[in-house]
């Protein structure tokens, strides 16, 4: 008799999750970033679009979206898209630290995320953003699998979304011990619904340590892993390292990247950034820069009040909404020139 309420939970939840409802794709528009590359894929160690060619994609990381939720809007991904000419827009999803794990209804606005990116036609990367603590097996991080089913059952038939596994591991945690069993059971949860789009894949050392799982990649195709750098912290040795994981025919992808130091401030270091964004160009890697954020920090994108910047609201020259320069922090600036392919300003 005690049974009977726990058999009727579980004939809810089945019938809840039978329930969810897939997004219903629809056509990239003509020329976005989605409309050119199409469905992704790894091929002779690189990403590559649907035709074979290397996608390098480029755009913009959000900062935890637990504090700079306010840059998820219809305008700023327009701006993003049409004026700033991202590939790509990363969605951070914290868990600790006030994140997901105590505000659950951060996933719908990862949800919103994911749908002004796919109406813009750009490729989003939904970061499970494992930090603090630094262990993706830890039991702050329990719902991850159910998150990414989730995520995958509803987004898994459009080409644009990404999936990041775990940010950055750090502390105690080997790949062969810790890393690679949490990301040969997520892959699995993701590839069991989800047959082809990207998974990025996390490593030790806040994912520096690519050589390492590189080495003893995880099975199954479209994986992908990530390197994160710093331009004031991080130089040679970490190039050195992402050499030897791609000699080993892992494909890179470097999911979160800074003009400062690795504390997200000082700086910037544009010169130092220049020569980490041409060793990327050099090797077909994509990157999304940290962050879309006021914080006052060198790493952040923008400057002013977040009511001022993270809606954009001066129409463009051809009525689409840009951020006015006087918004842009010395680093928003620098990327930004870099993201349309122009010369940036140094000083
Ligand atoms: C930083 C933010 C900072 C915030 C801190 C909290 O920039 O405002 O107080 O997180 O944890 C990473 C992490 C990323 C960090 C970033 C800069 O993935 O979450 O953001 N960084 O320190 N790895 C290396 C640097």
């Amino acid at each position: 008799m005690r049974r009977k309420p726990l058999c009727l939970l579980f004939l809810f939840l089945f019938i809840a999750s039978c329930l969810t409802e897939p997004y219903v794709p629809q056509d990239a528009p003509a020329g976005s970033p989605v409309d050119r590359h199409g469905q992704l894929k790894v091929a002779g160690g690189t990403i590559c679009g649907e035709g074979g060619k290397p996608a390098a994609l480029k755009g913009m990381s959000t900062m935890g979206l637990q504090w700079d939720a306010g840059i998820v809007n219809e305008a700023a991904f327009r701006a993003l898209a049409r004026d700033w000419k991202c590939d790509v827009v990363r969605l951070a999803l914290y868990v600790g630290e006030g994140g997901y794990a105590n505000k659950p209804t951060l996933k719908s606005l990862v949800k919103k995320g994911v749908e002004l990116a796919i109406e813009n036609g750009l490729y989003v990367i939904v970061d499970w953003h494992v930090l603090n603590p630094g262990n993706p097996n830890d039991p702050i991080y329990a719902g991850a699998e159910s998150f990414f089913r989730e995520m995958a059952g509803t987004y898994g038939r459009t080409p644009n979304i990404i999936y990041e596994i775990m940010n950055e591991p750090n502390g105690a945690v080997t790949w062969e011990r810790d890393l690679k069993p949490y990301a040969v059971k997520m892959t699995a949860a993701i590839r069991s619904i989800d047959p082809d789009n990207l998974i990025l894949i996390g490593s030790g050392a806040w994912s520096q340590d690519v050589d390492v799982a590189a080495a003893d990649p995880v099975p199954g195709k479209n994986l992908v892993y990530t390197v994160h750098f710093y331009a004031g912290s991080h130089g040679p040795s970490l190039r050195k390292k992402i050499q030897a994981a791609l000699d080993a025919g892992a494909p890179v992808f470097c999911s979160e990247w800074g003009t400062s130091r690795a504390n997200g401030d000082g700086g910037p270091f544009l010169e130092l950034a220049d020569i980490w964004l041409d060793f990327l160009a050099e090797h077909d890697i994509g990157w999304t820069n940290w962050s879309l954020s006021v914080k006052n920090e060198t790493s952040a994108a923008f400057m002013g009040k977040p009511e001022q910047v993270l809606v954009p609201s001066t129409e463009g020259a051809d009525g689409y909404p840009v951020w006015t320069p006087e918004r842009l922090s010395r680093s928003g600036a620098y990327v930004r020139a870099k993201l349309r392919g122009e010369t940036p300003k140094y000083e």
